[in-house]
């Protein structure tokens, strides 16, 4: 019904464009309100919250810059539904209506719980598809997700055959690592618009979607696979959900004791904590929402038997990296002020780590070197990955590399860890690096001035997929050992690539 709005819009303009010109309001100066709600509304909502467009808030364009929003009025988006308005509106009026949408609404977006169950669906409930999978694979534990953001897509690939099982269209601007549940059946996907989608493998088929906020980071599964929680921006909100068919458990305001409110940067899964650990990004607090039996001293009671553990933290601290055991935090200070080590169960910090700048703790792996636990990871700002021996968290080396980076990986079983090179002139190149030696031992150009980036590994660490980042860019299959490309297929901008056994097993080369 949308759809065919946005079109008779579409039509009456073209056909009316005369007569709009000559309005004497847009002649003078062009109101963006009024183009908004003539064009854009039926797609991203009256209220800019979004519909079957994203939305168009100054939060959820912070990733566009204003001359690309122009470019996408005028020139439409390729592989989306967003068409071209540039025989439709004049510069000036494309200019309005861009500078429009990066200014705040006079009324603020809010999303309430109410909100958040009107946008809830149920496709198939829980326990009702079958249990057998309507494909046949060696091994269901060896499959892949890949995201395909050029064009919203996600594909679900055998990873011993290499083949794609099925390709399905995705919600908006995929963000962060889809998650599985603990048996590898089901997967739950977050958009940075807020919806979250969850997918059963086995059936092939969306089971439920919810949208938890208007802006949203990112999403974890409990260790136990029975809850969802979304980290939002906007507003300022964790969102619990039941996993079976996504029904709203609770939304949780992020304030501080003394009221201000905060923007959550990321929820992550502590198994062997039982609990969700949450990173603020502008409250000095590290939150830790458990299900304890039995709430410990101090915490606050949430809903059910939810408790709210705060932990004061020495600094503002937005990006995380926990060591396995999953007692130590590593966090960066806002301001790229360093990092540091955050004891979480003494709560007090341990140590500092030289990590000035802009680390990618999200990205960071451990290994064994010389007996001991080491963590590196890769820098948005520099051209360097650290190494870090987490015994007694002295810096190991720095390796200098082609240009800033932005994912690692590796898996046990290999001997090499691959780094990109994300940004700069040398995009197209990526680092393997000798987990012994700590010496980069070759640098590949997959496809010459196509960016090259984020691996994941199969199940056994035998080969692994690395991604030509780009619309028409590709997969690649490579031998983990002797670093020849096996395979490659074909897709559109594959950005991140989740192997079921390596997210479920918390492989310790991956993201978790
Ligand atoms: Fe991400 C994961 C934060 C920009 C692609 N990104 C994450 C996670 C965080 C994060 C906290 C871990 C959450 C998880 O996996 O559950 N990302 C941020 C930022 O703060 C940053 C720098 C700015 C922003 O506006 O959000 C940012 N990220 C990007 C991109 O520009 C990328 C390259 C393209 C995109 O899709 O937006 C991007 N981020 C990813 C991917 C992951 C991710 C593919 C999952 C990595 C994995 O292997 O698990």
């Amino acid at each position: 019904m949308r759809r065919m709005l946005h079109r008779a819009t579409l039509l009456s303009a073209a056909l009316g464009g005369v007569a709009l010109a000559a309005l004497p309001a847009l002649a003078d100066a062009p109101d963006p309100h009024m183009l908004y709600n003539q064009h854009c509304a039926a797609c991203h909502g009256v209220n800019r919250l979004g519909g079957i467009g994203p939305a168009l808030l100054p939060e959820n364009l912070s990733r566009l810059k204003p001359a690309a929003a122009e470019t996408v009025i005028r020139d439409g988006r390729a592989a989306t539904q967003m068409p071209a308005f540039g025989a439709l509106l004049d510069d000036a009026e494309v200019a309005a209506l861009a500078e429009w949408i990066y200014a705040p609404p006079a009324v603020a977006p809010s999303w309430t719980d109410t909100d958040i169950q009107a946008s809830h669906v149920v496709n198939h409930s829980h326990g009702t598809l079958p249990d057998a999978p309507v494909f046949e694979v060696e091994d269901l534990k060896n499959l892949f997700l890949v995201v395909e953001i050029g064009d919203h897509h996600v594909s679900l690939l055998d990873g011993d055959t290499f083949e794609r099982i099925t390709r399905f269209e995705s919600r908006y601007a995929l963000h962060g690592g889809p998650k599985y549940t603990p048996d590898g059946r089901y997967v739950f996907f977050g958009s940075r618009d807020g919806w979250v989608t969850k997918y059963d493998i086995y059936n092939l088929a969306v089971t439920a979607e919810v949208r938890a906020g208007i802006n949203m980071r990112n999403i974890a599964v409990s260790a136990d696979g029975r809850y969802v929680m979304a980290a939002n921006y906007l507003p300022h909100t964790l969102v619990l959900f039941d996993a079976r068919n996504l029904e709203l458990i609770a939304s949780i305001p992020v304030e501080a004791k003394n009221g201000d409110t905060s923007r959550v940067s990321a929820v992550y899964t502590a198994p062997p904590r039982n609990s969700f650990i949450a990173a603020l990004k502008d409250i000095p607090e590290v939150w830790e929402i458990r299900w304890p039996e039995q709430p410990a001293d101090g915490d606050e009671p949430l809903v059910g038997d939810f408790a709210l553990h705060r932990m004061a933290a020495p600094d503002y601290l937005d990006d995380f990296f926990f060591d396995p055991s999953y007692r130590y935090l590593v966090g960066a200070a806002r301001g790229g002020g360093g990092g540091l080590v955050f004891d979480m169960d003494s709560e007090e910090k341990v140590a500092d780590l030289p990590l000035e700048g802009m680390p990618h703790l999200g990205a960071g792996i451990t290994w064994e070197l010389d007996g001991r636990r080491v963590m590196a990871m890769p820098h948005i700002d520099k051209g360097r990955v650290s190494v870090f021996d987490m015994s007694d968290w002295s810096l190991v080396k720095q390796i200098e590399t082609d240009g800033p980076g932005f994912f690692m990986r590796s898996h046990e079983n290999s001997r090499y860890a691959w780094v990109d090179v994300f940004f700069g002139p040398n995009h197209d190149r990526v680092h393997v690096i000798d987990k012994q030696t700590l010496e980069i031992a070759e640098t590949l150009i997959p496809e010459p001035g196509k960016t090259a980036a984020h691996v994941e590994f199969d199940r056994d660490g035998e080969t692994l997929l690395l991604s030509i980042w780009d619309d028409d860019g590709a997969l690649l299959r490579i031998d983990a050992e002797t670093l020849e490309e096996l395979d490659r297929m074909p897709m559109k901008k594959p950005s991140g690539k989740y192997n079921v056994w390596n997210k479920t097993q918390y492989e310790e080369g991956t993201s978790h």
